[in-house]
């Protein structure tokens, strides 16, 4: 999928870039496992300045991530109209393709600037960098990032946000946060939508779903939303308004606060992470000591609450 963030390494093919590998070199003599840790690292950088940006402005930022569908976009329209005032939020699309996503925003009086990734299956902090430049910041609440729809990869990305929102429509399965671990780790919120098609679905267990939450670790709260109908808008804007809240006592403290993101040993996507292979892979993952020369870590995870819900 895409050159940057490392899922292109696999068990299978570790060894080729692994010290003595054959690929282990980039044309110009760089380790390859070095190159990608390097670009990384770089993103992180990018992310600490990008989340300056909303500090310095009292701006919460707030990543949307899910599966392609589960109402992302839909989810937006509807917190346009319940805010009822455009002007207080912004939104940044990422797709792979087209100003859709934007085109729908910008219909309801909402700036946006559309991101089109190509080949990436997720943002970075230098793509939402280009595009906060081209938003009017004046003024403004909320940053909303809509990421590409993708249940892997913008887990694994800090892009300046606040808070990170994973969407799990009730169309796809109970089971989602067992089989995407490191998605659902990395959410504040888990937002269940499409609550709606509940009537009609008879395999789709809401408590079953939280449950698969909490088994991988996380205290997010759950909350349930039907964006077409208007249904649990409210709670939803409610936790926003107090995240909001939250966020402007943080900065007249002189804090911020860094959303959980997979921890940079994992970040070549661990195998657990890919789809297929999840089970019997643990195991490698652990055993591989690649990981321990991305161990070191952040200079800015002084960041408080967000590490809790690892
Ligand atoms: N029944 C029902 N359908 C919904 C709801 N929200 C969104 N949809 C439908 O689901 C489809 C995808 O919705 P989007 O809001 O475009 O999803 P998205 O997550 O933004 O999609 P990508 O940006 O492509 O990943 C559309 O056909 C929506 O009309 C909902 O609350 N109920
Ligand atoms: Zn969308
Ligand atoms: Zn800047
Ligand atoms: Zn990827």
């Amino acid at each position: 999928m895409c050159d940057t963030c490392g899922c292109n390494i696999t068990d299978g093919n570790r060894h080729l870039v692994s010290p003595g590998g054959r690929l282990s070199q980039t044309d110009d003599g760089r380790a390859a496992v070095t190159v990608l840790k390097s670009l990384l690292d770089e993103n992180d950088h990018q992310a600490l300045h990008n989340r300056g940006h909303f500090d310095a402005r009292g701006i919460l930022a707030v990543n949307l991530m899910s599966s392609p569908g589960a109402g992302k976009t839909a989810l937006l329209e509807a917190t346009i109209d319940a805010l009822g005032d455009p002007a207080r939020m912004v939104v940044i699309e990422g797709d792979l393709e087209t100003e859709n996503d934007a085109a729908r925003i910008r219909a309801k009086g909402v700036q946006a600037v559309q991101i089109a990734t190509g080949s990436a299956c997720h943002l970075d902090a230098h793509m939402v960098h280009d595009a906060l430049h081209r938003l009017d910041l004046e003024g403004v609440d909320l940053v909303f990032i809509e990421n590409v729809g993708n249940l892997v990869c913008p887990a694994s990305f800090d892009l300046g946000q606040h808070l990170n929102v994973t969407l799990l429509s009730v169309t796809e399965g109970d089971d989602k946060p067992a089989k995407y671990p490191v998605m659902f780790r990395a959410a504040d919120l888990m937002l269940l939508t499409k609550t709606d098609l509940l009537a009609v679905l008879d395999d789709f267990d809401p408590l079953k779903a939280e449950q698969a939450l909490r088994l991988v670790g996380s205290a997010a709260p759950v909350l349930h939303a039907a964006a077409r109908k208007g249904t649990g808008i409210d709670q939803w804007i409610a936790w926003i308004e107090g995240e909001l809240e939250a966020q402007r006592a943080r900065i007249g403290a002189g804090t911020t606060r860094r959303p959980a993101v997979q921890s940079d040993g994992a970040r070549l996507h661990a195998p657990q992470t890919v789809g297929v292979s999840h089970d019997h892979s643990h195991d490698h993952s652990h055993g591989h000591s690649h990981g321990h020369s991305h161990g070191h870590s952040h200079d800015h995870s002084h960041d408080h609450a967000a590490g809790a819900k690892r």
